[in-house]
This record gives C-alpha cells, sequence and structure tokens, in this order.
C-alpha cells in the first residue's frame, strides 16, 4: 500500500478546507450548542476516563481525523509493530516492546526467536533477584543486608525507573532506600552517596549499549567509591549488578554476566521501563506488583490493537494532538499531573514525545513540508498554577494541556484531595470558557482593569481521570502515551523509533574532553567562539589573572 504525502492525503486537504470553517470558533458555541456535548466525546478503556470535549473540534473535526489515521495507513504499522516487522527504519531494527508485558502463555517469533519467550526467562530472573535483596537473603560482601539500591543509567536507562519509583513510591518496600544517579556532574553521585552505607549498598548500572560515557563515569567511580570504603575488589560481585543488551561490555567493566539482566536492541531506551531496565522498580514494588505494572501496559496494549478508531484511546489522544499541531499550528504541549507522585511523569513523556516525533525527515529520508512534534513540558498541579499558568490562560501563545486527575488521594488527609481535584476541573473550564469583558465588568472591576482581567479562552485541554494510582493504571497510561505518540509518529510518516540527535551529543563532546586536559596545550580547530571560550574554560582552570 503506497501512502501519498502527507498534503496529498484526502483526509488532510479536507481538514485544512474544515479548519478554514471552524478554526476560529470559541468552544463557548461548541458547548452551547451541543448541551450533551461533555458527555458525548469522551472514551473511557483501562480505567482512564478521557474527556477531549474542550478540544477546538466538532463531530465532521473527529471524523476527518480518523479518515486521515486510517488513510495514512495506523493500522497497518500498528499491526507491523506489533507483529515484529523492522518498523525502526533507519536502524533496521523491530520495535516490540509490546511484547514486554505480553502473558507467559502468548508466543510471538520474530527473527526466528519466540521473543516472549526471552522476556519471561528474564523476568524469572529479575524475580529472583529483586526476591532475594528484598527479602535481605543478598547480602553484601560483608554479609550485611542490601538496603540501599542506586540505579545509574541516563536517559531512557533512568527517566522510567526514576519516574516509576516515585510514582509508586507508596506500593514500595519502605525499608529500602532507592537513588537514581544519571548526569556525569559528580554532585549527582557524590549527593546520592554521601549518606550510604556501602555494606548496604547495590548499585544497578543500567545501559542498553554499555557504552554511554556518563553512565561508565559514574558507574566507575561509584565501583572506586565501594571498593574503598570495603577495602577489595572482590566486593564488586556483590554489590554490582548491570542490566544491558551488551554482554561483552558488562563483562569488560568487571561485573560478571551471570549478575546481568538482558534485554534485546528491539526496546528502544525511552520505551524499556518494563524490560529489565525496570529491575530497580521490581525491587522496590516486588514481583507481583511489577506483574500488575505490566498488566496495565498489556490491557492498553490489547485496546489499542483491536478497538475501533472511534472508542481507540491512544488513537483519538494521538489524532487530536495533530490537530493541535498542524493545524491551530501550537508549537507546545503541557501535561500536568495532579497527583504529586507523579511529579516526574513530565520530564518522562518529555523524553517519550520529543526523542520519539523530534524529527524532520520522512521515513523516506524527505524533508517534511509540515511540524512534526512540539515542545512537550510539565510540572505537577497546583504547582504550576502559581506560576506558568499565567501564560496559560493570558499569553499570546495556545498551549493544549493534559490534566490529569484521580479520584482518591494514595495518602489522604482531611481536606485536600476536594480541594486538589476541583482544580483540575476548574482549570479546564477556565482554559475552555476564560471570562468575557462583560463578565469582568458584572464583577465590578474598574473600568481601567477590565481589559487585563479579560480571559478569552479556547484553549484546549483533555483530562484524564482515573480513580487511584495503582501499579496496573501507571502501565495503562504509559502505554496511552507510547501509542499515541506512535500514532502521531504514523501520520508524520516519520522514524518515532531513532534518535540520531541524541547519538550526536554522545560523540560530539568526546573530541574536546581531550582539549579540556590541563596537561597538554590542545591545537584548536573549532569556529573561533568554541575555540575562544576552549581557551576562557582553561584558563579559569589554572585560575590565572
Ligand atoms: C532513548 C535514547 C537515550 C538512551 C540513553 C542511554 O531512547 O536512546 O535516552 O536511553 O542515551 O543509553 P544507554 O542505555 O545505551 O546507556
Amino acid at each position: 500500500m503506497s501512502i501519498p504525502p502527507l498534503r496529498q492525503r484526502s483526509a488532510w486537504k479536507k481538514l485544512e478546507a474544515h479548519f478554514n470553517e471552524i478554526g476560529q470558533r470559541h468552544l463557548r458555541e461548541f458547548f452551547a450548542d451541543d448541551p450533551y456535548r461533555g458527555e458525548r466525546l469522551h472514551v473511557e478503556a483501562e480505567g482512564i476516563y478521557f474527556d477531549f470535549s474542550k478540544n477546538r473540534i466538532t463531530d465532521e473535526t473527529l471524523q476527518l481525523l480518523l479518515e486521515l489515521a486510517t488513510e495514512s495507513g495506523v493500522a497497518l504499522r500498528r499491526d507491523q509493530m506489533l507483529s515484529g516487522e523492522h518498523i525502526n527504519v533507519s536502524e533496521d531494527r523491530a520495535v516490540l516492546h509490546a511484547a514486554l508485558r505480553m502473558p507467559s502463555s502468548t508466543r510471538l517469533v520474530v527473527d526466528g526467536h519466540d521473543v516472549v519467550q526471552q522476556v519471561h526467562t528474564v523476568l524469572e530472573q529479575m524475580t529472583i533477584f529483586a526476591n532475594q535483596v528484598r527479602s535481605g537473603e543478598w547480602k553484601g560482601y560483608r554479609g550485611k543486608p542490601i538496603r540501599n539500591v542506586v540505579n545509574v543509567g541516563i536517559g531512557g536507562s533512568d527517566l522510567g525507573p526514576v519516574m516509576a519509583y516515585e510514582a509508586l513510591r507508596h506500593y514500595s518496600q519502605r525499608d529500602l532506600t532507592f537513588r537514581f544517579v544519571s548526569n556525569v556532574d559528580a554532585s549527582d553521585l557524590v549527593e546520592a552517596l554521601r549518606d550510604l552505607d556501602a555494606d548496604e549498598t547495590l548499585f544497578i548500572i543500567s545501559s542498553k549499549t554499555f557504552g554511554t560515557i556518563e553512565t561508565l563515569t559514574n558507574a566507575r567511580s561509584a565501583r572506586a567509591w565501594l571498593v574503598e570504603q570495603i577495602g577489595t575488589d572482590d566486593a564488586v560481585a556483590r554489590h554490582f549488578v548491570a542490566v544491558s543488551t551488551n554482554a561483552n561490555e558488562v563483562s569488560a567493566f568487571g561485573i560478571d554476566t551471570a549478575n546481568m539482566f538482558g534485554f534485546w536492541d528491539w526496546v528502544g531506551g525511552r520505551y524499556s521501563m518494563d524490560s529489565a531496565i525496570g529491575l530497580s522498580t521490581m525491587i522496590a514494588l516486588g514481583p507481583a506488583l511489577f506483574e500488575e505494572l505490566l498488566a496495565g501496559f498489556h490491557a492498553m496494549d490489547e485496546h489499542f490493537r483491536t478497538a475501533p478508531f472511534e472508542s481507540n484511546l491512544p488513537v483519538l489522544m494521538g489524532m487530536i494532538a495533530v490537530w493541535n499541531r498542524n493545524f491551530l499550528g501550537c508549537p507546545s504541549v503541557g501535561v500536568m499531573p495532579y497527583e504529586q507522585y507523579l511529579k516526574r511523569l513530565p520530564a518522562y513523556l518529555q523524553q517519550l514525545t520529543m526523542e520519539s516525533n523530534g524529527k524532520h525527515v520522512t521515513i523516506d529520508g524527505d524533508s517534511v513540508d509540515y511540524e512534526t512534534g512540539p515542545l512537550y513540558w510539565g510540572e505537577p498541579g497546583t504547582n504550576g498554577q502559581h506560576s506558568f499558568y499565567q501564560l496559560l490562560h493570558q499569553g499570546t501563545t495556545i498551549v493544549p494541556v493534559d490534566l490529569i486527575g484521580f479520584a482518591k488521594s494514595l495518602t489522604p488527609l482531611a481536606g485536600h484531595h476536594d480541594i486538589l481535584s476541583s482544580n483540575v476541573f476548574a482549570q479546564a473550564e477556565a482554559l475552555a470558557f476564560g471570562k468575557t469583558r462583560s463578565e469582568v465588568r458584572d464583577e465590578g472591576t474598574p473600568d481601567h482593569v477590565v481589559a487585563h482581567r479579560v480571559m478569552e479562552g479556547n484553549r484546549p485541554t483533555n483530562v484524564l481521570l482515573a480513580e487511584v494510582l495503582t501499579p496496573r493504571l501507571l502501565g495503562s497510561l504509559i502505554a496511552l502515551y507510547e501509542h499515541s505518540v506512535f500514532t502521531q509518529g504514523v501520520v508524520w510518516a516519520i522514524d518515532s523509533f531513532d534518535q540520531w540527535g541524541v547519538e550526536l551529543g554522545k560523540v560530539l563532546a568526546t573530541k574536546i574532553i581531550p582539549e579540556l586536559d590541563s596537561d597538554h596545550e590542545p591545537t584548536l580547530t573549532h569556529d573561533s567562539s568554541t575555540n575562544a571560550l576552549i581557551r576562557h574554560y582553561r584558563k579559569l582552570k589554572r585560575n590565572e589573572d
């Protein structure tokens, strides 16, 4: 099936004409025209109630967006992904994070291997180890049980574990301490270790490639710290494990591959929190709750795979995002969880969305002539309301926002939760409907202040509402975003699963590292700005006048 370039697809052309008709209409009108709009424009799947009625769309918009999804080959591409075809074309790889959460009773043969069986073999290995650590059976070199777990990784090997730990901390084993070290800035490691007893500390070195300079530098320093504290290299075997796809490098680093938890090249870094990269999560939660997390992911995968587009939550979410990006022209999207435990979710989603869809060429290598992934950012509510929400309400840029709320708190204290939740609803309402000039006047506002207090509204939001944050719900929520990102990437015809911009960063600095070394005077061959900066840095390092 050959799919025309985006601008030539018939649904795209219809959407352009349609936008000319309704693009300037106000959410106030949409709601006034249809008293049932708020009830109608929602879907519910896997415990997530998704209200998309406060988007600047009509029934026709929706129908055309779904037509565009169909014409763009979302279903075909989805099925290719789920069956293990190499849809990551620029790296010639399968994209099989969905296989990480398939039940052990299923089979999926890809490139000659049953990947489900491979996944469950590693899960069993993780389960044994996690239970040993949790029960105190796994002892440090001098016989003390492990009480501190330090995950050392960066990017996809850090953001998922830290987000999941924070999100599910309520369910974690509280006599274990978890720390996450990612930045090569030594402060990150030094601060993480300063109050830890080496005898009780386990390092999980998480790196898909085991070639990432930040992680290996931190891992070497962590090992030096441990050896210094305990007094012998022999201690490393009881205090270091690795999560990687690269057994050779793990072994070269000095970690016994018996203490390595593997995964595969078909798991992208930002899609790996439910692979062995989630080892710290499993230790924190225990294998049973980790299984719940996987079940939540899988349930959303199944919904994505089987639900018709008009009730398919990830497809709807993804297509509304396309509308906001390409037709409303919104350059940025905010995600605001009204659940403190989800405080690292915005950072996690920032990588998921921007690394996946921040691309300017199509899978065929042609330059796109339309916008792709927006900037993505966010903070937990209600904190954001006391800072940047000002711009959301009255700025000159329209920022669509996902507001995520829960009906029940995990930590109920009288009076708190309804105050928190009222803000979810109030913000979505205010962003949509604003406050008109006459409403402001009727409040008795002096004439010269009226203009300042008007909120034009018409700012789109999605509200995602669930009962309570559980491991299962978190899995479904993350899978929802994964598949929404996928849907957008298919429409934009980009490879959502490579990351050449990130790879560039990995090599750029390596040329400069030796040039900063005080012992040698380098011959600098960069541009004049870079040369001057390096010279000034060297001078400051020497602390000369
Ligand atoms: C994720 C990216 C990137 C990667 C890190 C760490 O999709 O590829 O964030 O996860 O660069 O890579 P390693 O796990 O190989 O150390």
